[in-house]
This record gives C-alpha cells, structure tokens and sequence, in this order.
C-alpha cells in the first residue's frame, strides 16, 4: 500500500506513534509518504520506504497567522496524485482532519481520496473540545471516512463530548518489544544513577496536564526514604518552573533534566520507576515504554492509563492530586526489592500485549477496510 502520514513533528506522544507507525509500515513493505512542516524527529535517520513532503507556509504581510491548515491541504492533495496514494492517516484531529477533508473536497469523488483520522488524547480533551474548535472537531469526526482512537477510554469520552454517528474503532498505542527491552548494563554504562541509588523517570512534553508539580513534591518525599534521583526528560511550558523549583529546593545534584532525547531505553534501563501523575492521560504511551523495560508505574487513575498499568500488578494507580497515596505507593516499590522484582516481570509481560506485532496488522487491515469501503 502507499500510504500518506500527516503529524505534529515534535515532541509529543501522536507525533511519536504516527512516526513509530510509519517506520513499522514501512519495514512492512508499505511505502509511507509523511506530509508535515518538518520531518518528525522520531525519523532522524534514512529508511527505505520512507519519503517526506515538506509543507511551506507562506508569509505575507496580510496573514497575521499564516495559513498552516490550508497549505496543508493542498500538500495533501499533491502528493496523493503525484505519489499515488491509497490512503492518508491523520493523527490529532485539529487541525489534520479539517485539513484533510479539504483536500477530498479539492480533489472530488473522481479522486477517491480517502482519510483515517486518530483521535490521541488533548485533541479531544483539551483542543478539539474548546469552544472555538467544537464545531469542527465534531464536524471532521463525521466526515472522516475511519475514525480510530488510542484507548476505550477515548472512544467514550469523543462519544460523549460529540455527537457522532460514526463508528469509532479503538486500536491501541504499541511498542517495539524488541528494542524497548531491559539491559541492566545500561545503568553502569550511563552512571547517571549511582549503583547505591534507585531512578525514578518521568518523560513528557512539560505541558500542564502532566502535573510536573506533582511529580517533583512526590520525589522530593520519595527522596526522604530512599536514596533517589529523578530523571527527567523532554520539554515544554513546565520546564522552567521545573528548574526553579528544584534549585530553590536545593535539588540540583538530585534531579536531572536532560532534555529531548531520541533513544530513551538506556534511560528507561537506568531507573526503577516510571512516575505519570498526569492530570488526565488517554493512553501514556510513554508508561508502555516503561513497562517493557520492566519499569514498573505509578500514575493517574484518570483516564486511558488503566487500560494499560494493572494497579497493584506492575504498578499503581491514583488520582493525581493524591499526592500521599502516589508517594506511598512509589516509596512501597522502590523500598521492597522482591516487589520491584515480581512488578518489573509484569511490566515486561504486560507490554508484550501492546507489541508491534499485533497492533499494527490492525492499522494494515483498518487501512484495507477503508480502502474498499
Ligand atoms: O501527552 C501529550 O500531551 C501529547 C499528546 C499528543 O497528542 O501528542 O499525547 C496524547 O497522545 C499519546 C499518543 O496516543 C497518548 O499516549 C497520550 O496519553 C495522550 N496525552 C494525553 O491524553 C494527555
């Protein structure tokens, strides 16, 4: 199939499974053409299949803001003639799908242009549910010829926010077992946590809803027991707050921010605990990761996150301003080695079900259903 990928290139979670996805397709056979302002990071070197399209956005004194969405469309509809696409995946619904029925509008029925649009999380929650975008979320839902969201939590939450007809598919979040596994030469490799010391980690784009408030109180009492340091990496809005916080709680030897990193498993490997208190997660991509390097979670109990971590199996689960139960919870794992042990075993064994392997075929054959619909 030749298959067109349109995605936020930075750092977030729909950017990193629309990328993971189509390196996966790619591998597959498949030929993967992602549209975009810039090449996702995730796709940081060559691979075979892959192509990319850049989209200009022009500048003109008129345009107080230039017209992304629009050059998008036209892009889109470039490509799909001139690459010869089957069909084109959009991820995060604003303003992709808008964008994207467009583009089928452009081209007309003729063209048999066909677009899946998945639904990730703050597209619903956040954006795609703000007065000034409702209408045409709602309204790109509709008109989107396959509709696929991240969790059953997500589908429920597009249901009930929306009005919609159409019929929603929920196809998982997933993770490359192979290389998200755990290698304990890692942690003596990086020494970034000593050999005396546990890690905890926390890996996001700093916006709000992650809680990095939270996240660095939780350490700062897990701190209290435990010999720890806190890895943090990425960035965003939340960042500089992180790093005031942390020098005026005299922290700096303690917390490490090391900003966006392609490779996260040496990381991963380094640490013990994968902290999520997020004020609402509709899957945590990031926590999979985590897993299957047999790093057990503690995080948010609202949202998509408990279709994913098991509480009390390989980690726990709370609600997010619960700041005494997630410490608690952080400081019973990292404090009982048989614990650790028995909840790394079923992180690893939980994320086996989230493999590559059996998720994508269901794109491949949701990809298939659509085509010949
Ligand atoms: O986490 C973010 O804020 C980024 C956001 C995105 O859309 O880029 O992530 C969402 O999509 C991820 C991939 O499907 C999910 O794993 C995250 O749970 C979801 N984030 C939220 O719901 C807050």
């Amino acid at each position: 199939m030749k298959i067109g990928i349109t995605c936020y290139p930075t750092y977030g979670g729909s950017g990193v499974v629309a990328s993971e996805l189509g390196i996966e397709l790619a591998k597959r056979g498949h030929e993967v053409h992602f549209i975009s302002y810039e090449v996702p990071f995730k796709i940081n070197k060559y691979y075979k299949n892959i192509y990319f399209h850049e989209v200009e956005v022009i500048e003109y004194p008129l345009f107080k803001y230039p017209p992304y969405s629009l050059s998008l469309s036209v892009k889109m509809a470039e490509v799909f003639e001139s690459a010869g696409l089957d069909i084109m995946h959009v991820h995060y619904a604003i303003p992709h799908a808008a964008s994207a029925y467009l583009t089928q509008r452009i081209l007309g029925k003729d063209s048999n242009f066909k677009f899946i649009t998945t639904l990730h999380g703050t597209d619903i929650t956040i954006v795609g549910n703000h007065s000034s975008f409702f209408k045409l979320t709602e309204f790109c839902i509709e008109n989107s010829n396959g509709i696929t969201c991240v969790s059953n939590y997500l589908k429920q939450l597009t249901l009930d926010t929306f009005q919609i007809n159409k019929e929603i598919n929920v196809i998982y979040n997933f993770v490359d077992t192979s290389k998200y596994k755990r290698n304990k030469l890692d942690k003596e490799r990086l020494n970034l946590i000593k050999n005396n010391e546990l890690g905890v980690i926390h890996i996001s784009n700093f916006r709000p809803v992650k809680k990095i408030r939270n996240i660095i109180e939780i350490f700062c009492r897990i701190r209290k027991e435990i010999n720890s340091k806190l890895i943090l990496v990425g960035d965003g809005p939340e960042l500089a707050y992180a790093k005031e916080i942390t020098h005026k709680l005299n922290l700096c030897d303690k917390i490490f921010f090391l900003g966006r990193k392609d490779n996260v498993v040496p990381l991963l490997n380094s640490s013990n605990l994968y902290l999520l208190p997020s004020k609402s997660e509709s899957f945590g991509v990031s926590a999979l990761e985590a897993l299957s390097c047999g790093v057990p979670v503690v995080g948010t109990n609202v949202g998509g996150l408990k279709e994913v971590v098991k509480h009390g199996i390989c980690g726990y689960l709370y609600d997010p301003d619960d700041i005494d139960s997630l410490t608690n919870a952080s400081i019973n794992i990292l404090s009982n080695p048989d614990l650790m042990e028995k909840m790394s075993y079923e992180a690893r064994k939980t994320a086996l079900k989230f493999d590559t392997k059996i998720i994508v075929p269901q794109y491949i054959e949701y990809y298939k259903k659509i085509i010949n619909s």
